[in-house]
């Protein structure tokens, strides 16, 4: 057993005593073994099925030993999926081979992470109440334990350094850096209202607790966290959900017409005013048009279902509808969303089936980790073009009057043709959310977050051995080791946006993998997904399952549109226009200039 170096507390006597640190601070438990103390500066590492043994979990069984050195890195295995088009066109055409690598993703991805969830921000043991407490995020790694010598164990420096201070050095954009995998505000805008959805933040409580008791892809975004709020929001009858006709096209009610709280500043006229199922969806139209867009697919799928089961009361429409939609959800999240983030020429594939006959838990729980390394604020722009027209921030915001002015056609079109920003490489986020990025950096500390390099090695990755390891340049990387003084000391909200991306890529390799895991359980953990629900008479028989497995995030934006189907898509169509727009300043809207963004988002941090 190892002892770990003293805590050496200067007393106000004048003289120093020494007191041993609790040993698990060193994190000396390697390969998800378990550290447990024994005594005050003894532990034992619990290696169970790790795949390893010895002191430290650090002696490879045989046959991990084989697998490990057969394992490709995943820097190699993103490679090799994001070149050779040519051979990934003939392996996504032979189906028996596609949905075996796809299985292979689902399962690799999965497997990372812990089903049942096991810790939270309390509890960096296992217990029932960390499990059954679903107010708490869960967490991956347990907080670093109250009497350590370091913020991050026993690396680095006795204090982090101001989060302000990171944040304007190496978070703020200093000029707008597009994404070089062409990614469109279209995305954008439906990761903020996809996400929102299960990342809800309780700040009531603190920043381990959260809001979203349904822990996954529940739909609540529409529907409402509870059911006092989704009885306002229905209509009560077939089905359907309440809406409002503006220019012959669906719009949601108004607060006024609903009595349901959203959150509004005081100027917003009423008739603007838009309710929905998240009541922070008004804090930005690219978030009203995605809720516009669902409302009408729901009325939508409510008279298919209508047609097919003349015989259905109210609840049953509305209830199999949900669960349409949560299908549909997933399929888009999948085989669009997911799709493009990733840059594969592999075709990603929903289908529940691939995990039949593989050992799943169809449960999830939403982690802290994945909220935090979820804030990708580089992605927003500097400003937003809507046709011929260029909005500030402070005309952006809380301005559901853009959604109307423009129609829901023309706004998912001028999305799918601006760009985003790069999430990995550091200073891309923009000014006006900046404050998010600080506080997402002093959240992780309230929580006690591990480094970043010890999430590298929960997930599979070899640690950074240096800063300019992890920055790929010189320049951060010189001023980081200044701050934090160790590479082990480096914190993993920042360390995730100043990481070097992947060539060409939106984001550093931590971030996928790190994600990816979290995205595919959460998604194919649904219990939608689960092989009693996974049949049509779940959907409402052949037609309502037909409309799962068909749908795409075009297919949902067309069929509820007038007229002409619009561009959309979450990849911008030709990236020399879209990079620099050309815009008729005469044209910019004015209202509302008197708004400063920071203070409107101002405690609303949580919601963003
Ligand atoms: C793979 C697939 C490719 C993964 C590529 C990028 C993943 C990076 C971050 C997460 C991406 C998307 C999140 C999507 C859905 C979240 C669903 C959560 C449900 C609770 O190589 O594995």
């Amino acid at each position: 057993m190892n002892t770990i170096g003293c805590l050496v507390i200067l007393v106000s006597l004048g003289f120093s005593i020494c007191q041993s640190a609790n040993p698990c601070c060193s994190q000396p438990c390697q390969n998800r073994g378990v550290c447990m103390t024994r005594g005050a500066d003894q532990y034992e590492c619990d290696c169970t099925r790790t795949g390893y043994y010895g002191q430290n979990c650090t002696t490879p069984e045989l046959l991990t030993w084989i697998k490990t050195k057969l394992k490709p890195t995943p820097n190699t295995v993103h490679y090799i999926l994001t070149h050779f088009k040519g051979f990934w066109n003939i392996i996504n055409n032979i189906p028996f081979l596609r949905n075996y690598i796809m299985s292979y993703v689902l399962t690799s991805r999965s497997h990372l992470i812990d089903s049942p969830p096991t810790y939270n921000g309390a509890y960096g043991y296992k217990n029932w109440e960390a499990y059954s407490n679903l107010s708490y995020y869960t967490r991956t790694l347990p907080p670093v334990p109250v009497d350590c010598p370091t913020p991050m164990g026993v690396a680095g420096k006795k204090t982090l350094p101001d989060a302000k201070l990171i944040a304007e050095k190496f978070l703020l954009r200093k000029r707008f850096i597009p994404d070089p995998q062409g990614t469109s505000l279209m995305f954008a805008f439906f990761a903020q209202h996809f996400t929102h959805q299960f990342f809800k933040t309780d700040m009531k409580k603190g920043p381990s607790f959260t809001r979203g008791l349904g822990h996954g892809v529940d739909l609540s975004h529409i529907y409402g966290e509870g059911l006092e709020r989704q009885y306002k929001l229905r209509l009560l009858k077939d089905g359907k959900l309440k809406y409002k006709m503006i220019n012959g096209e669906m719009y949601p009610p108004t607060v006024q017409d609903v009595q349901v709280e959203m959150h509004y500043p005081p100027h917003v006229p009423e008739e603007h005013k838009f309710a929905v199922g998240h009541e922070a969806f008004g804090l930005v139209p690219g978030l009203m048009m995605y809720a516009t867009i669902w409302l009408r697919e729901h009325n939508r799928v409510c008279d298919i279902l209508i047609q097919e089961h003349p015989e259905w009361d109210d609840e049953q429409i509305f209830q199999t509808t949900r669960l349409i939609l949560i299908g549909e959800t997933i399929k888009i999240v999948i085989e669009d969303y997911v799709q493009h983030l990733s840059g594969y020429h592999f075709k990603l594939k929903f289908d529940p089936e691939l995990l039949f006959n593989q050992r799943f838990q169809y449960q999830n729980r939403i982690s802290s980790e994945f909220n935090t390394l979820y804030h990708w604020h580089p992605l927003l722009p500097d400003t937003f073009h809507i046709q011929d027209q260029e909005y500030s921030y402070q005309q952006f915001l809380f301005n559901n009057s853009v959604v109307i002015e423009h129609g829901i056609s023309n706004l998912v079109e001028s999305f799918s043709k601006q760009i985003a920003g790069r999430v990995a490489g550091g200073r891309n986020v923009p000014p006006a959310v900046l404050m998010v990025a600080k506080k997402s950096i002093e959240h992780s500390r309230e929580m006690k977050f591990q480094s970043m390099n010890a999430y590298r090695k929960r997930f599979s990755m070899k640690p950074y051995m240096s800063f300019e390891d992890l920055t790929g340049e010189k320049e951060m990387a010189a001023e980081l080791e200044e701050l934090y003084g160790h590479i082990d000391a480096m914190e993993m909200y920042p360390g995730l946006l100043v990481e070097k991306p992947r060539p060409n890529a939106i984001f550093g390799e931590t971030m996928v993998e790190m994600g990816a895991p979290y995205s595919l359980k959460g998604l194919m953990g649904n219990p939608i997904c689960s092989p009693e629900y996974w049949k049509p008479s779940t959907f409402g028989g052949k037609v309502g399952f037909e409309i799962v497995n068909t749908v795409s995030l075009q297919r949902l934006v067309c069929q509820n549109v007038k007229g002409p189907c619009p561009v959309v898509s979450f990849h911008v169509p030709d990236m020399k226009h879209t990079e620099s727009a050309t815009i008729n300043s005469s044209t910019s809207h004015s209202r509302q200039s008197d708004l400063n963004p920071t203070v409107i988002l101002k405690g609303r941090t949580s919601e963003l």
